[in-house]
């Protein structure tokens, strides 16, 4: 890589030696004036509130880039271990408000906008969001950065830097249409580029053996075909503190021998077009969908992120202790996000003793003591396989790697249960069939020295069944570490109001020790307090209704119970089960059983995988059962429906904070832990629920009496399966006959003969996996008490102080403190500068 010319020495300190910049509103409208004319060399023609927003960002990017070095020089010096976290995914939204809150600019650049004439709602809505996720895995991804920059953790984030992010969803005729996301189209003010940082990354190739002055044989992966990887930092700054950790993303970009040496030669502009095939690795998120299962492209990303990271963690190492990793274990962490990068269990491997010439024994104890793996999924076809084949193609030294780690363990299993022969085939890292694969959550197990769940639940049925094999050969490996959210941005950011209540009343070391909410708990029986939370539940609503207006597309009454289910579209989240109530509730109206009835708004939003054809017919039929049930006069006033477009984090700021009753319904067993379910909860919303996930230990927290529980238990489901009979369950229920029959008649699909007509198949199907049909007599008898306790405002309102009151657990300050002590076992380093 040809490098810029270096300095000769270190550049001046008259360069490097800057005084702190103001924090007062005067310092911040001065440098916003002066990056909106200078920077960006706009004046007073320029409408585009575009180039205000990147102004003020500029200014808020100013007071990180201080603290960001002091965090830098601070680790440096405490020559402190580091853990990092590698991610496909980071799902991190918008970044100017949360760098607002936590550098503690909230006030004073109110007050900076206003004397200039701004508006900070407009600029902050500007933002697009960074949407380099799916959902709750890249979610987390970003929620626990947060937290180790709000500990004082030397953690670093490791991903993409996709150009196309998470697809943007358009409601057409009721369907599901897809655009594509070109989110840095107008700039990231939020990135800065490292290419002095560069590193190269290798595909394809065969790998050839050599003997060097008579030592022992070595290997050589050649005529490989190279990519770069180019790293572009993020700013994680945490709460108030004077940290900014680092996000640190890699864009493929070619290397300039790429398209001479193997593309027609000679042939300048076909050559340099040819770059293309390398600048594809890093153009596009993949949808979380079966159907891009064994995708090349997917490999190669997942590869390049690996070696990437791995590389830049070894080259910063050499850098300050040379070719000496005796203490790289002690000093180094990998957290790996999933199965997704776990390829980097080999290319470590690969990297020590191929570059750095370790032998075998020393680079497996290293590896095996610095990889740890975080499973999310319960689901067996989402396992992550991959053919033999295509890692023989693309990666044929990191196969050879994986084959001898197999060969290893295979070994050490059957010293250990000698002659069990069905136990090799089910524990081998390759899955032998008509084609062989990879098992790389198995590739993961055995590279790691800690395996966890996100969720008590989730990690019990790990350990008893999909990893069974494993917990029993190494139970010290396997932990739970129940998921959170950070309450920065998920409680102070997108609920202000409440936030305020709250600090009004316990004080404001909540935002950083959020299990002191429970000091709100005696609160609940007060009836003054009570109404001002009320009050501040009914503004939010009404912020809802208004943010969502446009989506919207019918009236509603913010007096209504908004009863909310915002996830990806999935049949194991069972948003079908929800539309199947509002089918009832619509039955119930249209034959007059409306007595004492709680007028309710039913709100659904969610992207499905676009090969999905399932999710995306049951975002279809919510479309037309709401379209039925809002223009039926028969309903005015007592029900509404609407499916909100383009879900994403920056909606949800605005819908969890305006929900009454949150829906986690999934079947039980499915959901690893679910997330959304605690940014509900934060914000005083009730759940309705399954014994699924997370929700367990939710209800556990705010206990039973404030908590709408129904539905078969994980073991219910299990031991019911083999004679799983819907139509007993059918039936059995005169309501849930006539939900079939409006269902089944057509009554949602008048001009559309037969598009409802697998959704209605599913549901009488003794193999539906999700089996809806077996809980939806208790889901309607949970939904009526419900609507019954929201009836009565006082209890309700208490139930939601409650609910936001035991909601402390659900912080990642909780669950990254449990990462830590346990698992990283890393020093806070306190910063060198102000907070
Ligand atoms: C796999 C192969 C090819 C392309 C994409 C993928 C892929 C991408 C994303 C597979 C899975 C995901 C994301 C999974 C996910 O978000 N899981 C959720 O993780 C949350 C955080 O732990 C949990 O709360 C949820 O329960 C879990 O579903």
């Amino acid at each position: 890589m040809p490098m810029r010319p270096l300095l000769k020495g270190k550049p001046s300190p008259w360069l490097t030696d800057l005084p702190p910049l103001g924090m007062e509103a005067e310092d911040l409208a001065r440098d916003i004036r002066h990056h909106f004319n200078c920077t960006l060399g706009r004046d007073k023609h320029c409408k585009s509130a575009h180039y205000s927003y990147t102004a003020l960002a500029l200014a808020v990017r100013d007071r990180l880039m201080e603290r960001w070095k002091n965090t830098h020089y601070a680790y440096e010096e405490a020559d402190c271990k580091h853990a990092y976290y590698l991610s496909m995914e980071f799902l991190m939204g918008r970044a100017l408000g949360n760098a607002m809150l936590n550098l503690g600019l909230d006030n004073p650049l109110h007050k900076a906008l206003h004397s200039i004439g701004l508006e900070l709602e407009e600029l902050v809505e500007s933002e697009p969001d960074a949407g380099l996720g799916n959902g709750g895995l890249g979610r987390l991804a970003a929620c626990f950065i947060d937290s180790c920059a709000t500990l004082q953790l030397p953690v670093m984030g490791y991903g993409l830097r996709y150009e196309y992010g998470m697809f943007r969803q358009n409601i057409e005729d009721g369907y599901q249409v897809e655009e594509p996301d070109h989110w840095l189209r107008n700039g990231h003010v939020w990135e800065l580029e490292r290419p002095e940082l560069t590193v190269r990354v290798r595909f394809g190739g065969r790998v050839e053996t050599y003997e060097e002055h008579d030592r022992r044989k070595n290997l050589r992966w050649v005529e490989t075909h190279d990519v770069l990887a180019v790293p572009y930092d993020i700013p994680v700054p945490g709460y108030q503190n004077g940290t900014v950790n680092t996000l640190r993303l890699w864009k493929a970009a070619a290397t300039d021998e790429f398209d001479l040496d193997e593309f027609n030669a000679g042939d300048y502009a076909e050559s340099v077009a040819a770059k293309n095939v390398a600048e594809h690795i890093s153009m596009v998120l993949y949808p979380n969908d079966a159907s891009e299962n064994g995708k090349e492209l997917r490999l190669r990303q997942q590869y390049f992120l690996a070696s990437a990271s791995l590389q830049d963690v070894i080259r910063k190492w050499v850098a300050n202790h040379g070719e000496d990793f005796s203490q790289f274990a002690e000093k180094n962490c990998f957290q790996l996000n999933d199965t997704h990068p776990s390829i980097a269990v080999a290319e470590l491997m690969r990297l020590l003793i191929d570059e750095h010439e370790l032998n075998w024994d020393q680079a497996w104890s290293i590896t095996s003591r610095t990889m740890a793996y975080t499973n999310h999924t319960l689901l067996p076809e989402a396992l992550e396989r991959w053919p033999v084949r295509l890692f023989r193609q693309l990666l044929p030294r990191l196969l050879e790697i994986i084959f001898e780690i197999n060969a290893r363990f295979l070994s050490e299993v059957s010293a250990r249960w000698p002659g069990d022969i069905d136990r090799l085939a089910r524990m081998s890292l390759i899955e032998e069939g008509w084609e062989q694969q990879v098992r790389m959550a198995y590739l993961a197990i055995v590279g790691s020295f800690s395996v966890n769940g996100v969720a008590e639940l989730h990690s019990n049925l790990l350990m008893q069944g999909l990893f069974r094999d494993f917990y029993e050969m190494w139970p010290h490996k396997f932990n739970n570490k129940t998921n959170g959210i950070t309450p920065r941005r998920w409680l102070a950011w997108c609920n202000p109001k409440l936030a305020a209540l709250i600090t009004e009343t316990i004080g404001e070391g909540w935002v950083t020790d959020l299990s002191q909410l429970n000091k709100l708990a005696p609160y609940a029986d007060d009836p003054a307090f009570r109404k001002r939370w009320r009050e501040i539940k009914r503004a939010n609503k009404e912020r809802l209704l208004e943010h969502k207006k446009a989506e919207l597309g019918v009236e509603v009454d913010p007096d209504a119970m908004f009863d909310v289910q915002v996830k990806r579209m999935h049949e194991y989240k069972r948003q079908l089960l929800n539309v199947l109530h509002v089918i009832h509730l619509y039955d119930r109206i249209k034959r007059g059983d409306k007595a004492d009835w709680t007028p309710r708004c039913v709100l659904f939003g969610g992207k499905a995988a676009p090969g999905y054809v399932m999710a995306k017919r049951i975002i279809k039929l919510i479309n037309n059962v709401a379209n039925v049930v809002n223009h039926d006069p028969a309903t005015d006033g007592l029900l509404k429906v609407t499916f909100m477009p383009n879900y994403r984090v920056s909606a949800m700021e605005v819908i969890c904070a305006g929900a009454d009753l949150s829906e986690q319904i999934s079947t039980a067993g499915k959901e690893a832990s679910g997330t959304g379910n605690m940014k509900f909860m934060m914000n005083g919303a009730l759940t309705i629920g399954t014994l699924d996930g997370a929700n367990i230990e939710i209800r556990q927290e705010v206990g039973a009496d404030n908590f709408f529980l129904f539905g078969l238990t994980a073991e219910e489901v299990e031991s019911m399966r083999p004679h799983y009979d819907p139509e007993s369950f059918i039936n059995r229920s005169e309501d849930f006959r006539r939900v079939m029959h409006l269902l089944e008649s057509g009554h949602f699909n008048q001009f559309e003969p037969g598009i409802f007509d697998s959704i209605a198949q599913s549901i009488r199907s003794p193999h539906d996996p999700w089996m809806t049909a077996a809980d939806f007599d208790g889901y309607v008898q949970a939904q009526r008490a419900a609507a019954a306790a929201y009836k009565d405002q006082e209890a309700w309102s208490r139930m939601s102080i409650l609910n936001c009151a035991t909601s402390g657990k659900f912080s990642t300050d909780r669950t990254i403190g449990e990462y830590n002590r346990d698992i990283w076992k890393l020093q806070p380093v306190p910063s060198l500068s102000v907070k």
